[in-house]
């Protein structure tokens, strides 16, 4: 079976992460590199042997001139939807980075813009993907707590991210688009599609412009669970843990936990289980983000699956449209003081 051709659009810190997971995953190619500095590309063509290489001004070239099978758009979020809209155009497939789009009503129009197209859209949500995550899911499935009553999903530490992606200091949405958007999605990964939401939020480092801080309430799932999803990156803590992402699940029947270093402990009237779940290693990753890095490749495998037909992605379009209608509906939740249900809408006139 011949290799998937594909190009990437960004070529910054993410990036090089990315190509590596795809490799890694297997049975792609990427012939192509776009990003707006050209010396940046050229860089990340040089050390994967990709001499293709295209800048501002010149994606339309690229996605006319180069044979592809996929696009793979790893820039930044202003630009998703513009990239997308390019690629549907010529009917072609596309893997869109997180957070899908600046606002909801763009998310919407590329979500419109692929279906029109017939292109499926997959994005490149890797949250859900962390093998802890993965365990702890198939261990809430057991039924083992009963049915549970209520979740706590507690992703706080004081990590620098603005030293490797400074453009976040910059994002007037911060936490909840970067980070919401993984952890919502987490909880809907985990409990089921959101009724409705409660949020506040704090901008706590005096030199960024949006908010480091955000508290989610929701109820989800068939049972309407309770689900309390606390966010920070403000937070000192003993022990820095990022990118690390602690679940608590009380059931009927026991209680569920997803702590520190990667372990689970299970309780029930018969006592605790503990055991550590760590994700795997690879030598491309950074030690700092290992467990994030981990996640792009089991993510990109399921893209690879679906795009050879092999079965369907988890992280589509259509699906991430509720995830990302959960971090807008948070937003509006915490400037009107009111519940939001879901499911929210952008209420805006389409975009062209
Ligand atoms: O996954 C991400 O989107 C990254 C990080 C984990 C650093 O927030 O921006």
């Amino acid at each position: 079976m011949s290799n998937l051709r594909f190009a990437m659009f960004g070529t910054g810190f993410w990036s090089r992460f990315q190509l590596a997971g795809w490799y890694e995953a297997g049975g792609v190619e990427c012939v192509a590199l776009y990003n707006r500095t050209r010396a940046k590309a050229e860089q990340l063509g040089q050390a994967w042997n990709i001499d293709k290489v295209y800048s501002d001004g010149e994606a339309e070239a690229l996605l006319d001139n180069e044979q592809l099978d996929f696009v793979d758009i790893c820039t930044n979020v202003e630009t998703h939807y513009p990239f997308v809209k390019l690629a549907a155009e010529r009917k072609l497939p596309v893997v869109c980075q997180k957070p899908m789009a600046t606002t909801l009503a763009e998310c919407e129009a590329m979500v419109a813009a692929c279906r029109e197209a017939n292109v499926p859209l997959f994005i490149n949500e890797n949250w859900r993907w962390q093998q802890p995550l993965r365990d702890f899911k198939r261990m809430l499935d057991s039924g083992r707590i009963g049915k549970p009553f209520r979740a706590r999903i507690h992703y706080v530490n004081s990590f620098p991210v603005f030293d490797n992606q400074p453009f976040l200091k910059e994002l007037e949405q911060f936490i909840l688009t970067d980070i919401g958007s993984h952890i919502l999605d987490a909880a809907r990964f985990l409990f089921g599609d959101a009724q409705t939401l409660y949020a506040h939020t704090y901008r706590a480092h005096p030199d960024i412009k949006g908010e480091d801080v955000a508290t989610v309430m929701m109820t989800m799932g068939d049972d309407a669970l309770t689900v309390v999803c606390e966010m920070s990156y403000a937070s000192r803590t003993e022990i820095e843990r990022f990118p690390e992402t602690y679940v608590y699940v009380e059931g009927h029947n026991g209680f569920l936990e997803l702590g520190p270093d990667f372990w689970i402990r299970e309780t029930t009237a018969d006592g605790t289980l503990a055991k550590r779940y760590p994700p795997p290693r690879y030598p491309w990753a950074d030690p700092a983000y290992d467990l994030i890095h981990a996640s792009i490749v089991p993510t990109q495998a399921d893209f690879v699956q679906a795009l050879r037909g092999e079965g369907a992605a988890e992280t589509t379009g259509d699906d991430n449209l509720k995830t990302m209608q959960l971090v807008f509906g948070s937003y509006e939740s915490a400037a009107s003081g009111q519940v939001i249900t879901l499911p929210f809408t952008a209420g805006a006139p389409s975009l062209a």
